[in-house]
């Protein structure tokens, strides 16, 4: 049951490190969100849509439940959770930002040649069921210590000699003395969905949200690429452009060797692609960012 019936409901991070992006996510899929005095419900002004803002680690009841009918929450928070009443939600897709690795660190000095070397030895994680089965798919027996945070400092405690926790830069492993050594687990931000069946409006205008969510992040990274080339330079262009389909070509006026080449490029465009494109024989090239794509 939605807290608001005719409402469609998304819960988001209230603070934390998928919040702003997640809230701007929203506004690029042109939701026009107001904030409420209430601080935990933010209102859509153009749509019947409310975002519910919460911790990250209620996400999955909230969605589970369909108390809120969408989220956005981390791969890692949602693999976790343990489901017990509640459905579990569906991953409708990833969304391409909230990247991270849960890793397996030890203390520098420390030899690691698989996970057979953490047999026997004590492991600090926030993300105890995710390391149990890292561990048991690998039939190692260790002991799993769960710390709610501060997991790198662990070993300096002597609580743990060795943590499972997440890694982005590989700062904070670096401040505490400790490199990464395995991988249990790859997480980004992911757009879930509550298991039931929404009433047709709601449904529609879920269908609708998801499909500009899709358009937002299919375009990120992608590049809209114009440029000028001899007629007899296309299939090498056509070769040189990354990820880019079929490309528009169409004829210059007064020049009946050259045309205008203009491509939709999936992936990123680096200086280097765009100096091959030029020994080519390309000329005039520009590299446009897209905003939305469908
Ligand atoms: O208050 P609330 O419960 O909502 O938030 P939280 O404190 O539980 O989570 P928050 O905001 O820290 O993280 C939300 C989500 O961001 C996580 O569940 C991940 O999906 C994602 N994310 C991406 C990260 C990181 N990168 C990350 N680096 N979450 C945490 N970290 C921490 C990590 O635990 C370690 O302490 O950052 C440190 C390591 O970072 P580096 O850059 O030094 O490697
Ligand atoms: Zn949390």
């Amino acid at each position: 049951m939605s807290a608001y019936p005719e409402r469609l409901s998304i819960a988001l991070q209230k603070s934390g490190r998928l919040a702003d992006r997640s809230l701007e996510l929203m506004r690029s899929a042109d939701l026009s969100v107001l904030k409420g005095a209430n601080d935990l419900l933010y209102r859509v002004e153009n749509h019947p849509i409310d975002l519910l803002r919460v911790r990250d680690d209620d996400i999955p009841t909230l969605v589970g439940d369909g108390v809120a009918d969408l989220g956005v929450v981390g791969r890692n928070v949602l693999e976790e959770h343990e489901f017990a009443n509640e459905g579990r939600p569906e991953i409708v897709m990833p969304l391409g930002f909230g990247r991270c690795d849960l890793k397996i660190a030890v203390a520098k000095a420390s030899a690691y040649d698989g996970p057979e070397a953490l047999e026997g030895l004590r492991i600090a994680t926030s993300y105890p069921n995710l390391l149990r089965r890292f561990l048991d798919d690998r039939g190692v027996s260790a002991e799993v210590v769960t710390m709610r945070g501060a997991v790198e400092v662990a070993p300096r405690l002597g609580v743990a000699q060795a943590i499972c926790d997440l890694v982005s830069t590989g700062a904070t492993l670096e401040a505490n003395g400790l490199k990464a050594v395995d991988t249990v687990f790859k997480s980004e931000a992911v757009l879930i969905r509550a298991p039931k069946q929404l009433p047709p409006d709601l449904d529609a205008l879920a269908a609708s949200v998801t499909r500009r969510l899709k358009g937002v992040t299919d375009s990120q990274g992608s590049k809209y690429v114009m440029m000028n080339a001899p007629r007899s330079a296309l299939a090498q262009i056509t070769a040189i452009l990354p990820g880019a389909g079929a490309p528009t070509v169409t004829p210059l006026a007064g020049n009946d060797d050259a045309v205008a080449v203009h491509a939709v490029c999936q992936e990123s465009v680096f200086w280097e692609t765009v100096e091959r494109l030029k020994a080519a024989g390309a000329s005039a090239i520009l590299v446009l960012p897209i905003e939305k794509m469908m």
